[in-house]
């Protein structure tokens, strides 16, 4: 008896583990979008509680298993991460036009006084997804004779911090980098 209850406590005990860890992961993006973001990007609101549907609810499933900058398994349509390298988190979400249901990319970058929002792309349909790509050299898309062009004809880029991945589930898929120089991203495809 005392061995079964000791199993029960552990199964509660691991269920809670992987259940709290996407519980407070989901907190953190809606308490951002709440208390920051949403006044930074008006007319835009968190695609509706359908989307957060069968692909969300098997986040474990490897191909969605998609991850932030702090390496935590997190829902498709926000990913968080630093992306203009001043050691402070900045945030990027999928959004949804509350006019026309349109969706629209937002970052949100960290600055000395506060978050600023940049529309990073417009326009494209669901099923979108989002993840934090490590610092690193990416191969794009050209260079593997994919004819989807990135700035300057890359056949590389570098990443010199964190990087918003924006996908497709085995489509589209680029990759949005800081540009010190311009203090802006530059996109590059890595798949068509
Ligand atoms: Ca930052």
């Amino acid at each position: 008896m005392i061995r079964m209850r000791a199993w029960l406590i552990f199964a509660v005990a691991a269920a809670c583990t992987a259940g709290c860890s996407v519980g407070n992961q989901e907190r953190k993006y809606r308490q951002f979008f709440g208390q920051t973001a949403q006044a930074l990007a008006p007319g835009y609101s968190l695609p509706p509680e359908s989307d957060y549907g069968p692909l969300w609810a098997i986040v474990e499933s490897p191909g969605w298993r998609t991850r932030d900058g702090s390496g935590q398994t997190k829902a498709e349509m926000w990913t968080s991460g630093d992306f203009n390298g001043d050691a402070v988190d900045d945030f990027v979400y999928i959004l949804v036009a509350n006019s026309d249901g349109a969706r629209a990319l937002y970052a949100f970058l960290s600055t000395a006084d506060g978050y600023e929002a940049t529309q990073l792309t417009a326009g494209f349909g669901e099923h979108m997804g989002l993840a934090t790509d490590a610092p690193g050299t990416y191969a794009t898309a050209a260079s593997r004779g994919i004819g989807i062009e990135s700035p300057d004809n890359a056949l590389a880029f570098e990443a010199v911090y964190q990087a918003v991945h924006f996908f497709q589930f085995e489509g589209a898929a680029s990759s949005f980098v800081w540009n010190e120089e311009t203090q802006s991203f530059d996109r590059f495809w890595t798949s068509d």
